[in-house]
């Protein structure tokens, strides 16, 4: 199911993880709080691309149903996860969110795809998406493009990425 655009996507998150500074801005709906949403700039060609937030759910559990984006033609949800040394990407009907519990979007982790992007994604620029949870409904939210500040310590385990490439 990826591509090469895709790997090329992944050699860029690789480089990255600890950012969270300047432009955070956060949103609620019902009981969710959703923090930074995010995204990375993609280069000409590329057709996919990662976004990321992290929710905060204050309530009983719910689930992240879908998302949608006029610079997309789709969003999917994705799980990502080490398999010996392969990375592995599946798509996810919906992303849990457990009562109580936080759930952060990040490279490496879960993840929503934007597949199908429209024009290349530049830092700087801005975004809407439109979530739907399964209990707390629809939420408009805005996506900073950005381009992450690198990482002045890479944790260990992101050693293991360079691999893939
Ligand atoms: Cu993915």
């Amino acid at each position: 199911m990826h591509t090469a655009s895709l790997r090329r996507w992944l050699a860029g998150t690789a480089l990255t993880l600890a950012t969270l500074a300047a432009s955070a801005h956060s949103y609620k709906v019902g009981s969710i709080d959703i923090d930074h949403p995010n995204a990375r700039p993609t280069a000409a060609g590329q057709t996919v691309g990662g976004g990321f937030m992290t929710f905060v759910n204050k309530g009983a559990a719910d689930r992240l149903l879908s998302a949608t984006t006029a610079v997309a033609a789709s969003v999917q949800v994705h799980s990502m996860t080490m398999d010996g040394n392969v990375m592995k990407m599946r798509q996810l009907d919906a992303l849990e969110l457990p009562a109580g519990q936080t759930v952060e979007l990040k490279p490496g982790a879960y993840h929503l795809m934007l597949v199908g992007l429209k024009a290349p994604l530049k830092s700087g620029d801005t975004f809407a998406m439109t979530l739907k949870f399964e209990k707390a409904g629809k939420v408009v939210v805005t996506v900073n493009v950005e381009q992450p500040e690198p990482a002045k310590a890479e944790p260990q385990h992101e050693h293991d990425h360079e691999h893939m490439h």
